[in-house]
Order: structure tokens, then sequence, then C-alpha cells
């Protein structure tokens, strides 16, 4: 029998755009002698909309943003009712219902539906920038230095904290709200004169601010797959092609091209390698992750972030990553994270089972 694939896209949050490009990919690649697939769009608003059989025709963006809405509530009985059975399977291409990642797992969770990827406290943990920069601490993985401070916090002593961060981090720095789906509200400041300004405009995002050495260095990508057994990928940077001018003469530095592997030393490699190992273990992760290094001139090196739901069209450095390494395509890909997600879930439930009999 097919499996049932549903791919949810879209979402109440400013990586809409990166999700319809990501899940257009998705479908059109799912193996369509595998798999019925189906797509449910949920709008800018929140709103579900009606699941959708995609065939083996190619489907296109404006495809994508039909809005046949209806209502939250209307539309989640509407999915729950859609005919999930044993061999369906979830396929979250966006970030967490309301921008908060875990709430469409733990959602899953509780209904036994089976997904792809990372569950509830991975999702949650990664998608906060203190609390994982905390979690990899305490697992001896090397960090920009940094500070965090809640809203609360520095309202209650303004002068405290800006010492603080002098003290600790200094400058060049970072400010970064903690909440990793806003890729605003982030600012560069070169002396301790910008703090300020900087804290309070991450403060407009997020209720929780961080503020990080500025490390020089070049950024160098690895994928990870699997459950129990983690593999990882060869190593990706991008590289800046500076030398293009559009039509109007102006400066473009848009153009960016994957070198696969990285330009690193095979001693860089293996430690990048064991550190985003430990990355996915102290995490759970589940699936895949992607850990985001930087190494210095001096082969020092750095975690910068890591990333439980990777940018994912067919020229997302993660599937290219994981092609490269496994010589497959991104439709294979796909069936590799369609049969580990399947496997997790497999796992779960016997976990659960277990505990059962034995009390
Ligand atoms: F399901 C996977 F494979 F775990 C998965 C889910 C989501 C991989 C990558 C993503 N990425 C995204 O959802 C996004 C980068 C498009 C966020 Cl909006």
């Amino acid at each position: 029998m097919k499996k049932k694939v549903f791919v949810l896209y879209g979402g109440k949050s400013g990586e809409h755009d990166v999700s319809i490009a990501s899940a257009l990919n998705v479908l059109n690649a799912l193996n369509k002698t595998y798999y019925d697939v189906f797509a449910i769009y949920m709008t800018r608003e929140g709103k579900w909309t009606e699941p959708w059989k995609v065939g083996d025709t190619p489907i296109s963006e404006t495809d994508m943003r039909k809005t046949t809405t209806t209502s939250y509530t209307e539309s989640l009985r509407t999915f729950l009712a859609s005919g999930l059975d044993e061999q369906s399977i979830v396929f979250p291409v966006m970030h967490g219902t309301y921008g908060e990642d875990g709430k469409m797992q733990g959602l899953l969770d509780m209904l036994h539906i089976p997904y792809v990827g990372n569950g509830v406290a991975a999702s949650a943990i990664a998608m906060d920038k203190v609390m994982s920069k905390e979690l990899l601490n305490t697992h001896a993985i090397p960090q920009a230095t940094f500070v965090a401070f809640t809203h609360a916090e520095y309202e209650e002593d303004e002068s405290h904290c800006l010492q603080k961060a002098q003290d600790i981090v200094g400058v060049p720095c970072y400010v970064k709200p903690a909440n990793m789906g806003s890729s605003i509200g982030i600012s560069r400041c070169a002396t301790k004169n910008e703090l300020a300004q900087a804290i309070l405009e991450a403060f407009r995002y997020d209720e929780k601010v961080l503020i990080e050495k500025e490390i020089v260095g070049k950024e160098v990508l690895i994928a990870l797959t699997g459950n129990q057994n983690i593999r990882c990928s060869v190593s990706g940077e991008w590289q800046r092609d500076v030398s293009f001018f559009d039509y109007e003469d102006k400066y473009m530095d848009t153009n960016l091209t994957p070198i696969i592997p990285a330009q690193i030393s095979d001693d860089t490699y293996s430690k990048l390698c064991a550190y985003a190992k430990t990355a996915f273990r102290a995490l759970g992760c589940a699936g895949l992750l992607r850990a985001d290094f930087f190494v210095t001139e001096d082969n020092d090196i750095y975690l910068n972030e890591v990333n439980t739901m990777p940018g994912f069209t067919a020229h997302s450095m993660f599937p290219l990553l994981v092609q490269k390494t496994e010589d497959c395509t991104y439709g294979e890909l796909l069936d590799q994270l369609i049969m580990l997600g399947f496997a997790r879930h497999d796992r779960n439930h016997r976990i659960q089972y277990t505990k059962e009999v034995t009390s």
C-alpha cells in the first residue's frame, strides 16, 4: 500500500515565503509511485487550507498560494479526518504553528501521527539561541563568549547589564533577539556606545536578548542525518561572488556559490563532525540537524548555531551536503527522512508499550 505524505507549509512566520519555496521543491520531488502526496497550506493569518492532492504533474508557486481557507478549527478537523492511517506521515516544512517551534510536533505526538524531523524538545530548544547556547556549553562545545538578559532584568538594572556585556563580551559584538525565527533585530556593535541602542532594538522582537562576541572566520556547515546512528556529511561553505554588476551598474553581492567540501583541513573537519554529533545528541535530535561553525584563520573552531529546520530548497546547503555525501538525489533524501520519521515513531511506540507492560 502507498504511504501518504502530508506536507505542511506556509505559516504565521517571517519565513512564510522560504517555507513555500522549500515545500514546492519537496512536493514536486516526492516520488509519487511510493507516496500519495497531500499539501496543506497555512496562510499568513494562521488559517489552514483543505489538504489537496499533488499528482505527477509538477506544481507551481501559484498553485501553492491557493487560499480556499476555512477557519483554524474547521480545517484542523478536516485534516484529522482526512484519512490518516498507519501509513501516513506529516512533513512539516514550516516553523511551528505560531512561530514557536515544537508546537506542531507536540500536537502530532499527542495524536500518535508520525512526522519527519525533530521532536518537541529539540525544536523548542534550538529555536531559542540562549537556551541552545547554554545547553551546548555544558557539553564543552566551543562557542563565542556570550551574555543574555531578559527584558525584566534589563529594565531593573540597565547599567549593570551594560557593564556585564562590556566586561564579559566586549566589542565588536552581535546583539540578537533570542528567538531563532527572527532574522530581524540583529545588530553589530563596533563600539560600546552602540550597545544600549542595539539591545533596545533586539527587545522589540523578543523578551530575551543575546549578546555575543564577534568571531572573525569563515562559516562552515555540516549536515547530520539519522536517529540513533548519526551520519555526518561532508562540509560546505558559501562563496560570495563579488564580481557581479547588474544592468543598473549596482553592486550585487547576493550571488552565493556553494563550495563542497569546504576548504578546511582533514583535522578541522574531524573536529567539526565530533562537535556536530555532540550537539545532535545533546539536543536529542531526530532525523536531521544542520550545524553551522566559524573556522578562524588559526583554525580555531566555534559553533555558531544549530538549525533543526534548515533551508530546504533543492539549492539549500543541507540537501546539497547530504546529496554529495550519500551520492543520492533530493528525492532520495526525502525518502531517507521519511523512513527515519517512521522509524522514530515506531521506536517511541515500542518504548511507551514496554513501560505499560512492566508497570
Ligand atoms: F521535515 C524536515 F525534514 F525535518 C524539515 C522540516 C522543515 C527540514 C527542513 C525544514 N525547513 C523549514 O521548514 C524552513 C527552513 C522552510 C522553515 Cl520555514
